[in-house]
């Protein structure tokens, strides 16, 4: 009687270790709650984790942010919507006006696209921010950062060195500035400026379009614009302009108040000043026609007699 009681004991403990055991399998994992708090149809400040989740801001004023790890993430970030991926994840959020993606290390990257209005894409050594009518997006501490403007509208991207030797190159399609650790691109904006005030030794690249181009610089500043098209560099030490790629381009160049050099070989010239003070050097290669202003009595000039063909050259010693 006994025995048959802890026969059946012991039948019942394995019948309830069994069941237990279903019960865990077949509950769903702790819910993946990447985003906290669930969004209301108010002003939500919703915080997201790497992990796999789908938010939705509702209506008002919302604010995401999607938090990186150590590891390799993509940031895809549209007006309103943002998508971030990783290692075994993906999270997204909609309807949110503001979103801002921290990378958290690792070689990540993130893509911003612009809306059909006017946007404003602005980048430095560790941020990115993308802005328009009613949107923010935003990517913290990405080593690589892309921004396109293919939606329409007129839209300007300033990107911005860091204390380091950094280049900008610019051509008709894009404007990249990148350093160490750093590389910032705005594709396709209709005016892209670099700028070279934090230090360091600085060069900017300018390419010009098929069409007819102009290209101005002083010891500040160089700008090329054509059809469709405006690029400027501001506060770079060493400036190249380069017209190749067809059409009718003029260049003028400034000199300083100091005493200057020009020179040039066939289809170059140079103006540039060696002094401490006001080291600069600007040159232009492949212009049909380029015109080198002297504004001092001291100004000198080295300059390849075939280059007269197409540089105007008054006032240089
Ligand atoms: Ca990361
Ligand atoms: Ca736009
Ligand atoms: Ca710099
Ligand atoms: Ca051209």
């Amino acid at each position: 009687m006994i025995r048959d009681l802890a026969k059946l004991l012991r039948r019942a403990t394995v019948a309830v270790m069994i069941a237990a055991f279903m019960i865990a399998a077949i509950r769903p994992t702790p819910a993946n709650a990447a985003c906290i708090p669930a969004p209301t149809a108010g002003n939500d400040t919703i915080t997201c984790d790497a992990a796999n989740d789908t938010v939705n801001a509702l209506g008002g004023n919302d604010t995401v942010t999607f938090i990186g790890t150590t590891g390799d993430e993509a940031a895809e970030l549209w007006p309103g919507r943002g998508v971030f991926t990783g290692k075994g994840f993906l999270v997204t959020a909609d309807s949110a006006e503001s979103i801002t993606v921290i990378a958290g290390g690792g070689n990540d990257t993130a893509h911003l696209y612009d809306s059909e209005g006017n946007d404003r894409f602005r980048a430095g050594p560790d941020w990115a921010k993308l802005k328009g009518e009613g949107f923010l997006i935003r990517a913290l501490d990405f080593p690589t950062v892309r921004a396109y403007a293919t939606q329409g509208g007129v839209d300007v991207a300033r990107l911005f060195d860091s204390p380091g030797n950094d280049r900008f190159e610019a051509t008709p399609e894009y404007g990249r500035l990148y350093g160490n650790g750093f590389d910032n691109r705005a594709e396709s904006f209709r005016y892209t400026h670099g700028y070279a005030r934090n230090g360091g030794d600085d060069t900017a690249n300018l390419y010009d379009s098929e069409g007819d181009d102009r290209f101005r610089a002083t010891p500040d500043w160089a700008k090329l614009y054509g059809d469709g098209f405006y690029t400027r560099a501001v506060a770079f030490p060493t400036v190249y302009a380069s017209a190749t790629r067809g059409g009718i381009d003029v260049a003028r160049l400034f000199d300083s108040a100091l005493d200057d050099y020009l020179e040039a070989g066939e289809d170059w010239v140079r103006l540039f000043n060696e002094d401490p003070q006001l080291a600069f050097s600007i040159a232009a290669a492949g212009f049909e026609s380029v015109k080198a202003s002297s504004s001092g009595q001291n100004d000198l000039k080295d300059v390849d007699p075939n280059a007269l063909d197409w540089l105007v050259a008054k006032g240089w010693q």
